[in-house]
């Protein structure tokens, strides 16, 4: 019995079936802890949905923005764009049931000595702190105003967290923290514009782990989203999307023990897309 985390998957279903074989993994036994983007970019976003619709006794999962997206877009709001891959998602005869299931998945959770969300983490919030911020955010998405949220759910406001923050804008930065976030200003602030490399970043900027007077230390914190920065895996912080999409690998990392296993998946896209997947 063991519990893998698994990065960004991002619609590339045939490498994480292979990654699945490759560390044997027995649905009557083991868990998949899913780092969230289960879905987009990649070219079989239905079939990644779909199996982990069917396993998901044996799955735990967090939202990732491309989740959302999804979830957005199906009710009609924001925009499909041009290399999104969903579609076969919201013209799916069982969509609205894999849409609905999605939608009442958390944004962030704790378990066996870790916690796991799909971007980050404010450095003033502890874990249990972050954990019933996103319950509000899990309330609004499972209740039937879900549309209202759904529909409010795009913009970069607020870029400064304070416990009085109301509404949606409470709602909104607690996503944009949890699904999106990579760096923050040296002062504090949200940055959502700089996707890159750690080497490089702006001098102003900082990456959301490394800010000082973190108070979510202790419970190492699993994530994915940001496949520049590729595998980081230190004693608090497990960043596990190297990248699959981008011809890099998909990565499952044994909680129990750590032992990583890396699937290379050079020019996967590639490949797929040329098959007209
Ligand atoms: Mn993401």
């Amino acid at each position: 019995m063991a519990i893998y985390a698994i990065g960004d998957i991002q619609g590339c279903f045939a490498p994480f079936q292979k990654l699945l074989r490759l560390i044997d993994f027995n649905p009557g036994k083991d868990t998949l802890w899913l780092t969230g983007d289960l879905v987009n970019r990649g070219p079989q976003s239905l079939d990644v949905l779909r199996w982990v619709f069917r396993h998901q006794d044996h799955v735990e999962m967090v939202l990732g923005n491309h989740d959302l997206h999804l979830l957005a877009v199906s009710e009609g709001f924001g925009k499909l764009h041009r290399d999104d891959t969903i579609e076969d998602i919201l013209n799916a005869a069982d969509g609205k049931v894999l849409l609905d299931w999605l939608r009442c998945q958390p944004l962030m959770l704790e378990g066996h000595g870790y916690a796991m969300v799909h971007a980050g983490l404010l450095p003033e919030w502890t874990i249990s702190k972050a954990l019933r911020l996103a319950e509000e955010v899990e309330f609004g998405l499972a209740s039937n105003r879900y549309r209202e949220f759904l529909g409010r759910l795009y913009g970069n406001k607020p870029t400064r967290w304070s416990d009085d923050l109301k509404g949606v804008d409470r709602l909104r930065i607690i996503v944009n923290v949890m699904t999106r976030m990579r760096f923050l200003t040296r002062d504090g602030e949200i940055d959502l514009s700089y996707k890159g490399e750690l080497d490089g970043a702006p001098a102003n900027l900082v990456p959301w782990f490394e800010a000082p007077g973190r108070r979510h230390g202790g419970t190492p914190i699993v994530c994915g989203h940001w496949s520049a920065l590729g595998l980081h895996l230190d004693e608090d912080i497990l960043a596990i999307d190297s990248g699959c999409l981008w011809g890099g690998s998909l990565s499952a990392l044994r909680l129990d023990d750590r032992q990583l296993f890396s699937l290379p998946c050079e020019a996967y896209r590639e490949v797929a897309l040329a098959a007209g997947k």
